[in-house]
């Protein structure tokens, strides 16, 4: 493989953070390469990692039919052709100085190596406890199911042994929340293998620029994700919030009308 280490950072309309980001970075790991998978942003942000015209830094410019969070961040690992990745945030909220540690972990030998925050509760009464919510559930889950877990389930700061995780994610594309925002758990639902993880703590920042994209949508997503119960959940979420649960999941209202529950009465 070509190089070291890949910094994959899912990117939508990040142009006020996104040059800041990429000079960040190259300037305190010179050896590492970016990748920013932009889900087609409508702003400058192609155009300014363009016109940096930095060979270790590059813009993945991705269908727009085939928007996703998670989706741009799997296909980031997948084409990152370095050994090790690293995913995180475009907004400052992931300290750089993580990056460094995470990455001497991987060198050592661990297939995961995940951000864990230790002040969840900066994001908010509200948001913190909902995260630790699904985090706890999450974990419960997964350990139901035989998967391993870890302590920060829900966080967007982790990084991997690129050889480890690209099958899992070229295996299980069609299975995967490609919507979602949850990619460490999806990627541990669908690993079969044991994984060598370990953590480096970090305290989470708060967003520098730009806005957040977080909606109700979103925690739908993070309910579907899961198994049965989670997907109940995710129907039960969308009615009491007025979100359409068939325009994120189109194929589930063609399933309900090609499979009705009676078979229509003869007579
Ligand atoms: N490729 C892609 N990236 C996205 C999409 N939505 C958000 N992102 C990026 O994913 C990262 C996380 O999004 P944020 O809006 O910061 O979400 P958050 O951190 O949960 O919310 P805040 O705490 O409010 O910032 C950022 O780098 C966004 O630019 C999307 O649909 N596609
Ligand atoms: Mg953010």
């Amino acid at each position: 493989m070509a190089g070291a280490c890949t910094i994959v950072i899912p990117t939508y309309d990040e142009e006020k953070n996104i040059v800041r980001m990429a000079k960040a970075i190259r300037e305190a790991y010179p050896d590492f390469n970016v990748l920013f998978m932009d889900d087609n942003s409508k702003d400058a942000s192609r155009e300014l990692i363009e016109a940096l015209g930095d060979p270790k830094v590059k813009i993945f410019v991705r269908d727009p039919d085939e928007r996703g969070l998670a989706a741009s961040v799997m296909q980031g690992i997948c084409i990152c052709g370095t050994d090790y990745f690293i995913n995180m945030d475009c907004d400052f909220q992931h300290p750089l100085s993580t990056l460094g540690p995470i990455y001497e972990k991987l060198e050592a030998g661990d297939d995961l190596v995940v951000g864990t925050r230790t002040n969840r509760m900066i994001m908010g009464l509200r948001r913190g406890l909902g995260s630790w919510v699904f985090n706890f559930w999450y974990a419960l889950e997964l350990k139901i199911h035989g998967k391993q877990t870890t302590t920060d389930l829900m966080s967007g700061l982790f990084g991997g042994r690129t050889d480890v995780f690209k099958p899992i994610i070229e295996d299980n594309w069609d299975d995967m929340e490609l919507t979602g925002w949850k990619v460490l758990a999806d990627l541990l639902k669908h690993s079969d293998r044991k994984l060598k993880i370990s953590k480096v703590n970090y305290l989470f920042e708060e967003r520098e620029e730009g806005d957040s994209h977080l909606d109700d949508r979103v925690v739908v997503k993070t309910f579907h994700q899961m198994w049965g119960f989670g997907k109940l959940m995710a129907r039960f979420y969308s009615r009491i919030k007025g979100v359409d649960y068939y325009a994120i999941y189109p194929a589930e209202r063609r399933r309900r009308l090609t499979c009705p529950r009676r078979a229509p009465s003869s007579s």
